[in-house]
């Protein structure tokens, strides 16, 4: 492999909705340009990005896959991503490391949510764009249509270059307007040959409309062009190349390509154009001004290998075997195995330049997101913003003694993936997992099994319920055991009432006279708060009530801390259950974001929730519906609210307060845990 300098790198993330064809076309592209020797097919699992078994069982992508394609003496690195929301955190790695992003269109489907939503991440990134409609060989595609989708969904700046000749089964060449000829397709073709001639008959209209337009769109970003073109002159590629580079770097222009990356059709001009019209990491902004800047975007852990990091230098050029310093982490790491990806390959490199994309195995302490430097010169760029997790179920092992594994497990996966957290929750006695949804969930488990032996499946999460007092009320609690020796004495008269929500607890010592010895008081007081955390309605806290002693009884040999700490005990078990006692539930305050057309499915799905909406507002394109619900409501609510919104809606929960629950659901919850009470009982 040559090396490559900055000026001749183009890093491009391929973005869009699942099954838009973006692996398909990243395939075809490092197959045209011979720097990959298989074309690959998704139907056969042989694609150069789709490459673990999941991958190639459920067909789509779930990890960023990294290639790279030689072309015009440039290189290429192709960051094929995935289009499924779930996986969307290595959407947000590719966008954090690439200068340039091809948005993959299906010819059938057009724009659909993934495409939006990960058009306004490129709008965050200023990442210039350019628009490849593929699949224009597949029935039903339509070209027209799609442009019109773009132009009313994602951006009017957008400028056909390229328009098909004949959709779907009648795709027969692509019309160029750079060079005002044609390519027809040479039936029986393997790799997209064609034979280039002039525009046909046919299309002499429809050319003439598009190219009139589009010099004019051209012409428009440039003075010298604009009177070109107003006095009549046409306008030479050599001239709109640059201009139209200049425009789509400024956002002033996106281009919009055509083509099947199955047949590859198209895939030698967007080789092409992503080579001139793309910028070269030189021409952007540098993050950090230092001799040396790297960052890892992405971990692989490899069951022979270990962990490989995928990076991105920003600055400097680094040899094999380079010693580089992570300034968060204190550690001077050696850049071993420098390579550079060709999908699950790797070829290694003596050096890479600033603005290129490698890995390196087993690196010590550098994490994704960590920034690597040289000693002297230490720096940090912002950390990539990840999704936010916003999907929780609890996980269970399915053979007993594996939690030791799966809790090792989970720390790889999270390590592999920062949209991937867990933690064990001691109160409700699970671990728990967040992530960005079921289908997130379901690669999460499917690797524990594969990568760490770990047999485990979901689970719902418990509730943490509470519960509290609405009364006041009175009794005593006497221990009282004579056994042979020496006896146990303690009796205590205890007042229970409740307090704010919040306030949690709180104990006065009432007790005059010296009736209980001032020494066995925190006694009582410890026995109480033992009882209260069992509960008496259904086995959860009791919080938020005083506790007053204010009489009771000692005897001179029998009484001791013991016995009276039992009585404070009983006390409370006497006295609770009549101080109307509820069950409190924890409850979250919710955002959901929802297009304004499906506002009312989710209201509709919110009430049975037993939601309290407070209010509704516009957020942008979408209306956000703020509302307080119990969390025992919420499982699996962003799965839901994915389905009644297909895809578009996405919600945050944060923890609020608690409440009293209805009575139907303290009764249900209790009969649920009796069996826990009685034995609490022994
Ligand atoms: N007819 C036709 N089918 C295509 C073309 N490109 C992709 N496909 C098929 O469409 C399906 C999806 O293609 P992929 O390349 O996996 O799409 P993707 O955008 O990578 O999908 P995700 O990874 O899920 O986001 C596969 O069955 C492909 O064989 C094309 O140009 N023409
Ligand atoms: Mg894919």
């Amino acid at each position: 492999m040559k090396t490559y300098g900055s000026e001749s790198i183009r890093n491009v993330a391929f973005v869009g909705h699942g099954s838009a064809g973006k692996t398909t076309l990243v395939d075809a592209l490092a197959f045209i340009s011979g720097s990959s020797r298989r074309h690959g097919a998704i139907k056969d699992g042989t694609t150069l990005t789709d490459t673990s078994a999941d991958e190639i069982e459920r067909k789509h992508s779930i990890s960023l896959g990294v290639g790279h394609a030689e072309w015009m003496d440039t290189k290429l690195n192709l960051l094929d991503t995935p289009g499924y929301l779930d996986f969307y955190g290595e959407v947000a790695s590719a966008l954090s490391v690439a200068d340039g992003a091809v948005v993959v269109l299906s010819g059938t489907s057009g724009v659909e949510v993934g495409t939006e939503k990960v058009w306004e991440d490129c709008d965050r990134h200023h990442l210039p764009r350019i628009i490849f409609v593929s699949q224009m060989d597949k029935e039903h595609a339509n070209f027209e249509k799609v442009f019109n989708d773009v132009r009313e969904h994602l951006t009017p700046k957008v400028l056909p270059v390229e328009i098909p000749v004949g959709d779907g089964f009648d795709f027969k060449g692509i019309i160029n307007l750079f060079s005002g000829t044609c390519q027809m397709f040479r039936a029986g073709s393997k790799t997209g040959e064609y034979d280039e001639g002039p525009i046909p008959a046919a299309y002499q209209d429809v050319y003439a409309r598009y190219s009139d337009q589009f010099a004019e769109a051209v012409a428009a970003t440039d003075d010298t062009l604009i009177e070109k073109f107003l006095g009549g002159e046409k306008l030479a590629r050599e001239e709109v190349v640059p201009a139209m580079r200049k425009a789509i770097l400024a956002g002033d222009i996106v281009p919009l390509f055509c083509g099947s990356g199955e047949h590859m059709y198209g895939v030698r001009t967007l080789l092409t154009e992503m080579v001139e019209l793309l910028p070269s990491p030189v021409e952007l902004p540098k993050p950090a001004d230092a001799p040396l800047v790297g960052r890892v975007f992405k971990i692989i852990s490899e069951p022979h290998v270990g962990d490989v990091s995928l990076f991105r230098l920003y600055a400097g050029h680094i040899r094999n075997g380079d010693e580089v310093w992570n300034h968060e982490h204190s550690v001077a790491e050696k850049l071993g195995h420098l390579s550079i990806q060709q999908g699950k390959e790797r070829f290694e490199v003596p050096e890479l330049f600033a603005g290129d994309i490698g890995s390196v195995a087993k690196l010590k302490d550098t994490h994704t997101n960590d920034t690597f430097c040289r000693r002297d010169h230490p720096v940090h760029l912002d950390p990539i913003e990840f999704p936010v997790a916003e999907a929780t179920s609890a996980v269970v092992v399915k053979q007993r003694g594996e939690e030791d594994k799966l809790a090792a497990g989970l720390h790889k996966l999270h390590e592999e993936d920062p949209t991937f957290h867990f933690e064990y929750n001691s109160e409700l006695g699970q671990t728990l997992i967040h992530g960005l949804g079921e289908r997130h969930f379901e690669i999460i488990l499917g690797r524990l099994q594969k990568k760490y032996g770990v047999h485990a499946e979901l689970a719902r999460p418990r509730v943490a319920y509470r519960e509290t007092i609405k009364g006041m009320a009175e009794g005593q609690g006497k221990h009282k055991k004579q056994s042979g020796g020496r006896g146990q004495y303690g009796d205590c008269w205890v007042r229970l009432a409740p307090l704010a929500r919040g306030s949690g607890y709180e104990f006065i010592d009432n007790i005059v006279g010296g009736v209980i010895p001032n020494k066995f008081i925190p006694a009582v007081d410890r026995g109480i708060q033992e009882a209260a955390a069992r509960g008496t309605l259904a086995g959860y806290p009791l919080v938020d009530f005083r506790a007053e002693c204010f009489d009771g009884s000692y005897h001179d040999v029998d009484s001791n801390e013991m016995s009276f700490k039992m009585a404070g005990i009983m006390a409370f078990r006497n006295v609770a259950p009549k101080a109307r006692p509820v069950l409190l539930e924890p409850i979250m305050m919710i955002e959901v974001f929802t297009p304004s057309e499906m506002m009312g499915d989710v209201l509709g799905d919110l009430s049975p929730r037993r939601a309290q909406i407070l209010n509704t507002e516009a957020a942008g394109r979408l209306t956000k519906v703020n509302a307080l619900v119990p969390q025992a409501e919420l499982y699996r609510y962003s799965t839901t609210l994915h389905s009644i919104t297909h895809g578009r809606g996405t919600h945050r929960e944060k923890f609020h307060g608690y409440a009293e629950t209805p009575p139907d659901v303290a009764a249900k919850v209790a009969a649920e845990n009796k069996d826990k009470m009685k034995h609490e009982e022994e």
